[in-house]
């Protein structure tokens, strides 16, 4: 299903004169330059979609279809173009391999391309077992015991990336759920040095403008440990292989109330920031929609990450990916909102005046430092995302022009309603 630039003006009609009465406010409010600037970086503002939350989500208890699932990577790689169409903001898909391996390399990259669709980080997979792999992962796999595992992980990670050549995918990301669930189950220090010999093959594997983004996670699907469980570890590897190695942190990947804004500076002083999967959580690794739960914490990483890039920070580039995943609402419409939230929360970090923070921080004033983050927190960009979506040629309410035009409705009669995406 293509959508068109007509049903989008339709959707946008009634709302056009309440959004330029609040674009001039805000106009007003921040003065013309500081909008345009803002303006100008949303537009530019590009989030990778990933593909395995394209279809319901399942738990470990099940899964509940929603009907019109993308069945095939073609089918995907539409959705994520129905996304960009109504954001002008989702112009990029991240693979998982073998979810997600192309059959005919030429029709995806010419439905990519119409779509105005490019490829992003591809994912290797290697926490469960493959149907024609000769080992199983059960017991770990860039870190496990046996090294014809640790090959096959290897290789199968060489694989992703060469797959990913085809694609025009500059990165490779690797997470592991090597660990284990009981003490004394795996010797710590040779799980890790194992994992670094392996990242180190599979890096060398990398071609020249490649990237190589390490994840982390503390707990899951082991519960006792996991060889990459933290950020300093993932940093600490990414390091032992070269330059073109980074962290990539994963929000959900922490322990309650871990400061996650506090690593993002660390890994950009250090250089590793590597890239992100943006999705929030109550407890543990939720896979809930961006901002729903701890806005105001998204906010703090945004002025991290800000920061950054405005003092010249590159990492070549960042990586900016969603990884959201559950089973209640349409997911369609969860990536419009988290797509929504990433915008305004991007637009606020921007808002922050930079210089005031700084004079504050250096006059050891918190009272002033609060502030100043509270009155860029507080300001309503909204008006300032619309507009954003609109000369990108998007919809200024993309979940109501999304029901209004009956996407999912159109979704289910062109593939029906038992059509299921693969992933989790
Ligand atoms: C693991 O929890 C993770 O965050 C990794 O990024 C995986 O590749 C992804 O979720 C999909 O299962
Ligand atoms: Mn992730």
């Amino acid at each position: 299903m293509v959508i068109k630039k007509i049903d989008i003006l339709e959707c946008d009609g009634p709302l056009s004169d309440a959004h330029a009465d609040s674009l001039e406010y805000i106009k007003k409010r921040i003065g013309d330059a500081t909008a345009e600037r803002i303006l100008e970086q949303l537009i530019a503002f590009q989030v990778a979609i990933p593909s395995w939350a394209l279809g319901a989500g399942g738990t470990r208890f099940g899964r509940f279809s929603i009907g019109g699932e993308p069945a095939s990577l073609k089918e995907k790689v539409e959705d994520v173009g129905i996304l960009h169409t109504l954001t002008g903001s989702a112009a990029e898909i991240s693979l998982h391999i073998p979810w997600d391996i192309p059959k005919d390399i030429n029709a995806i990259q010419q439905t990519a391309a119409e779509l105005g669709i490019h490829f992003a980080s591809v994912n290797s997979n290697t926490f469960q077992d493959h149907s024609d792999a000769e080992y199983s992962y059960q017991y770990g796999s860039l870190d496990h015991s046996r090294s014809e595992v640790r090959k096959q992980a290897v290789d199968h990670n060489k694989r992703v990336i060469d797959i990913g050549k085809t694609l025009g995918a500059k990165s490779l990301t690797v997470w592991l759920a090597d660990g284990a669930n009981f003490p004394g189950q795996k010797d710590f220090a040779s799980a890790l040095a194992h994992t670094q010999k392996s990242l180190q093959e599979i890096y060398a594997h990398l071609p020249e403008d490649w990237k190589m983004l390490v994840e982390y996670k503390p707990y899951e699907p082991n519960f006792y440990s996991t060889v990459i469980q933290d950020w300093g570890t993932s940093c600490m590897l990414a390091e032992s292989c070269g330059p073109r190695a980074f962290t990539l942190v994963d929000l959900g990947h922490h322990l309650p109330n871990t400061n996650i804004e506090q690593i993002v500076a660390s890994l950009i002083y250090r250089g590793r920031l590597g890239g992100f999967h943006f999705n929030d959580s109550k407890y543990g690794d939720d896979d809930l929609t961006v901002g729903c739960i701890k806005p105001y914490a998204l906010f703090l990483i945004f002025l991290e990450l800000v920061k950054g890039m405005e003092a010249g920070y590159k990492a070549t580039r960042l990586e900016w990916m969603i990884d959201a995943s559950h089973n209640t609402k349409d997911p369609l419409e969860d990536l419009l909102q988290s797509l929504d939230t990433l915008m305004i929360t991007f637009a606020k970090a921007l808002l922050l005046s930079r210089q005031a923070l700084h004079k504050a921080q250096q006059a050891n004033d918190p009272v002033m430092c609060q502030e100043i983050l509270q009155k860029a927190y507080l300001t309503d960009v909204r008006p300032l995302v619309m507009e954003a979506r609109k000369r990108a040629g998007g919809a200024l309410d993309p979940v109501q022009a999304y029901r209004k035009i009956g996407v999912r409705q159109q979704l289910i009669k062109e593939r029906g309603l038992d059509a299921r995406a693969t992933g989790l």
